[in-house]
C-alpha cells in the first residue's frame, strides 16, 4: 500500500494516532535506561550495554497494515491497528552475554508498569535468515493530556553479536532491495552461525570476567577505609593509605562509582 491508497484524512490523522506511540518510546527508553544506571550507581554490572528505540516509519506500518489487510476506510481502523500491528513502539535492549538478555527477560517480567503478553525466542529457534533476538510484545500504558492509553510495545533482546549481525543483514538487505545474491547470504549464513559460537563461548566466559578479581575487592576495602578516616577528619592516615593502596590505580577502576566519589573528594588533596 502507498500513501495514495490511502485516505488524505486518514493520513492526516496519522500524526495524531502516533503520538502515544512516541511517548511509549520515549518513556520506556528512560526506564530501560534506568535499570542500567541503577546497576551502575550501585557498582554492579549491568545487564544492559545499551538502549534504543524507535516509532515504526510510516511507510513501513502502512505496509504492515496492508499485509494485515487493514481497511483505512472503515472507521475502525485505529483500533485495528493498535491490536494487529504490535511493533509500532520499539524498543531495542542490547547486552553483551546471552545469560544477560535471559536476566533483562527477568527484570522486566518482575516489573509493574510492563505487561509482558507474548514471548518470541529466535535465539533457541533462529529465523532462516540467521536471525537472532528475542521479542517480547508487552503492553504499556500512556497518559497524554488527559488521554489514558494502553498500547503494545515490542522490546528485542539481544547480544551484541546477534545485535552487529543484523545491523549488517539489514543494510544489506536494503542495499539489495530484499533480493540477497545467494553468495552473499550463504556469507551471511556462516556470519551468524560464527556469531552464535562467539556468543556462547563468551557466555561461558562471563562468570570470569564478572568476578572481580581480588585485587578489585582489596581495592573496595581499602576504599571504604579511606572514606571513614577522612569523615572522622584523619587526613594524615587517609592520605597514606591511598598513596599505598591507589595511586597508580586510578585508571583501571575510573568506573568504579565509589573510586570515583574518592579520587573526586580525595585524589587531589592526596594524589602527591
Ligand atoms: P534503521 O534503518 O534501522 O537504522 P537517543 O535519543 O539517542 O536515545 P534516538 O536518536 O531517538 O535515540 O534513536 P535511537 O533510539 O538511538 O535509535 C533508533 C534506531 O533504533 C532505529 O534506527 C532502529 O534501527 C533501532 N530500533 C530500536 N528498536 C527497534 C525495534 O524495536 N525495531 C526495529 N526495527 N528497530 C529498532 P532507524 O534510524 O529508525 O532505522
Ligand atoms: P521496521 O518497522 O522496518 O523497523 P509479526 O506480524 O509482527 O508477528 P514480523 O513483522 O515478522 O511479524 O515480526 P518479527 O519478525 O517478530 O519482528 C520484526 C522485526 O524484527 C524487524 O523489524 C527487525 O527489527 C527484526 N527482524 C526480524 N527478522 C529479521 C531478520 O531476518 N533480519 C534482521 N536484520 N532483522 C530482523 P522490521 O520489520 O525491520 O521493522
Amino acid at each position: 500500500m502507498n500513501h495514495t491508497q490511502v485516505p488524505k484524512k486518514v493520513l492526516n490523522q496519522l500524526v495524531h494516532f502516533l503520538a502515544p506511540y512516541e511517548q511509549a518510546v520515549e518513556e520506556l527508553k528512560l526506564k530501560l535506561k534506568g535499570i542500567k544506571y541503577g546497576f551502575q550507581k550501585s557498582g554492579r554490572y549491568s545487564p544492559i550495554e545499551f538502549v534504543v528505540g524507535r516509532v515504526k516509519k510510516v511507510d513501513s506500518l502502512l505496509k504492515k497494515a496492508a499485509e494485515k489487510q487493514i481497511d483505512f476506510h472503515q472507521d475502525t481502523w485505529q483500533e485495528a491497528i493498535n491490536q494487529e500491528i504490535t511493533d509500532i513502539a520499539g524498543l531495542r535492549v542490547v547486552c553483551r552475554y546471552i545469560d544477560d538478555v535471559i536476566e533483562v527477560m527477568q527484570l522486566l517480567s518482575e516489573r509493574e508498569d510492563i505487561v509482558i503478553h507474548d514471548v518470541k525466542d529466535y535465539i533457541a529457534s533462529p529465523k532462516e535468515s540467521g536471525y537472532r533476538s528475542i521479542h517480547m510484545i508487552v503492553s504499556y500504558t500512556v497518559y497524554l493530556g488527559s488521554m489514558k492509553k494502553n498500547l503494545f510495545c515490542e522490546i528485542q533482546v539481544r547480544t551484541l553479536g546477534m545485535n552487529f549481525w543484523a545491523t549488517n543483514e539489514h543494510e544489506l538487505r536494503y542495499k539489495y532491495a530484499g533480493n540477497i545474491p545467494a553468495n552473499v547470504l550463504s556469507q551471511l549464513n556462516e556470519a551468524s552461525q560464527i556469531t552464535h559460537q562467539l556468543d556462547v563461548l563468551m557466555n561461558s566466559l562471563r562468570q570470569e570476567i564478572l568476578t572481580p578479581s581480588a585485587l578489585d575487592t582489596g581495592l573496595e576495602e581499602k576504599l571504604e577505609e579511606i572514606f571513614s578516616l577522612y569523615v572522622k577528619q584523619d587526613y594524615e592516615s587517609a592520605a597514606r593509605l591511598y598513596r599505598e593502596h591507589v595511586s597508580g590505580f586510578e585508571e583501571a577502576f575510573r568506573d568504579n562509582p565509589k573510586f570515583k566519589m574518592i579520587t573526586d573528594l580525595l585524589g587531589k588533596r592526596f594524589g602527591g
